[in-house]
């Protein structure tokens, strides 16, 4: 096994660095750069780091020795100063005593090779580091610590005692103390089972709003002001402004974290009939939008009769939302019953623009709310293997209800049961492995 080093800290300018090294020659490496004989086990020693009679930094060295470690292996970590070019002459100095570079989440991927973490807690860590507001650490952390993992132990378990089950019957087919399989008991069970698996599927959506953010698009007719108030709730002149109506074309993203709510929020084109190509390619990635947004704001110009545009195509929660209070009302807006509950805003003027983002954090909240006790799927990944259990799950019950051999029923079960060890990482394929490790970044 090769000994692998990287710096496990952003590559930028910083008080401290870290350079850690994983394998079986960590520990003499770092013990050669530190001339001392031993490194006791997780403490740390100052140190000055030499190439012969050449000072690199003075820092802190701490090893780890196997299998207590992250990766499982021998590990060593360097605490320096942050500066790139010591962490280059550092690294440098391993590589000359044996180290080689590691490749993007190696580390994680010995820790997962070596048992340490399974691949639903090698995923939770990557999103944990890349986390970046309240409800995506608090997701991460949970996942981190095994929740789902446990869960989907809970549910491969009972999988696991019906297939023991019906393979000891079709080995014993010929004994006839080995009653018939009960039928009913057996299909009670599996429709448990495609219930618990089919509601951690509906865990989905909220999962990827803890972790990536909910999606909020503003949709609207042109010139209701969606620019502006896009500009006023993100906090930052991100968008163009203009009189004319037909101002957007191109979607416009700006992410940010109100109340430690992760929100990205999305400017689209004013949705006309446009003779201009461009435009109508600017209402097409609108709609696009809004169907796959969690949260629509429906904007309005109050001062103007109604649009007429009709509701937006989507599943998301809509707040209708009426603009350019400091205009005077325009009567037709007395008439019309759905917008009497409106929010009233003056996006301009910021006027009763805090209410608003208000009423998006608590929308979003309820959306990431929809989890299994803290349990939730957060990847593709993790819904196409709970998809395909559950297609087998399906499979298996028709096999039962239509007599087939009880071979077939097996087959059927033990592929839901591989769908989940997938899941787990309990077997994986080396591609789905590579996927998930290339995601990461050096030095994790
Ligand atoms: N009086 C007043 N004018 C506003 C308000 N909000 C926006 N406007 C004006 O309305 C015009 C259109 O604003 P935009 O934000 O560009 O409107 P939009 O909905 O993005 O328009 P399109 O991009 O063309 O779809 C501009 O002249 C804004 O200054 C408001 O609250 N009050
Ligand atoms: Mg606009």
């Amino acid at each position: 096994m090769d000994t692998i080093v990287a710096l496990a800290t952003a590559p930028v300018p910083a008080g401290l660095a870290v350079v850690r090294l994983s394998g079986p020659r960590s520990l003499v490496i770092v013990q050669t750069l530190a001339h001392v004989t031993a490194l006791p086990h997780a403490q740390m020693r100052f140190v000055a780091l030499r190439v012969g009679d050449e000072l690199l930094d003075r820092g802190y060295a701490v090893g780890f020795q196997a299998p207590r470690s992250f990766t499982g292996e021998d590990v060593a970590e360097l605490q320096v100063h942050g500066s790139l070019a010591v962490v280059d002459r550092l690294i440098a100095a391993c590589v000359d005593l044996g180290a080689r570079m590691a490749r993007p989440g190696e580390f994680s991927q010995r820790a997962y090779e070596n048992g340490k973490l399974d691949l639903l807690q090698a995923e939770a860590l990557a999103d944990l580091i890349s986390a970046r507001a309240e409800s995506g650490r608090q997701a991460a952390l949970l996942a981190l610590d095994g929740v789902l993992s446990q869960a989907l132990a809970a549910l491969r378990s009972p999988l696991i005692l019906a297939i023991a089950d019906l393979e000891a019957r079709i080995d014993f087919a010929s004994e006839p103390h080995l009653a018939e399989v009960d039928r009913p008991a057996m299909a009670r069970r599996l429709t448990d089972l495609a219930e618990q698996l089919r509601a951690l599927l509906g865990t989905a959506s909220a999962g990827r709003i803890r972790l990536h953010g909910a999606r909020v698009v503003l949709y609207g007719a042109p010139n209701a002001g969606k620019s502006t108030l896009f500009n006023s709730l993100c906090g930052a002149d991100r968008a163009l402004v203009d009189a004319r109506p037909g101002t957007t074309r191109d979607t416009v993203e700006v992410q940010t974290a109100p109340e430690g709510v992760l929100v990205t929020w999305i400017d689209t084109a004013g949705l006309r009939d446009a003779v201009d190509p461009v435009e109508q390619a600017g209402r097409l990635r609108a709609e696009t939008e809004a169907a796959h947004a969690d949260v629509v704001i429906w904007l309005e110009d109050r001062s103007r009769p109604f649009s007429d545009l009709p509701p937006p195509q989507s599943a998301a929660h809509v707040l209708r939302v009426l603009n350019k209070t400091d205009l005077p009302a325009d009567p037709d807006w007395q008439q019309r019953a759905d917008w009497q509950d409106a929010l009233a805003l003056s996006a301009q003027q910021n006027r009763s623009v805090q209410p608003l983002r208000a009423a998006v954090v608590a929308a979003v909240r309820a959306s990431a709310d929809g989890t299994l006790g803290q349990v939730a799927l957060s990847r593709a990944r993790h819904v196409t293997a709970v998809q395909t259990a559950v297609a087998a799950l399906d499979r298996a019950q028709a096999a039962l209800e239509s007599r087939f051999p009880l071979e077939m029923l097996a087959a059927d079960l033990r592929d839901a049961a591989l769908a989940l060890d997938e899941l787990t990482g309990a077997i994986v394929p080396d591609d789905v492995l590579d996927a998930v490790f290339s995601s990461f970044c050096i030095g994790k």
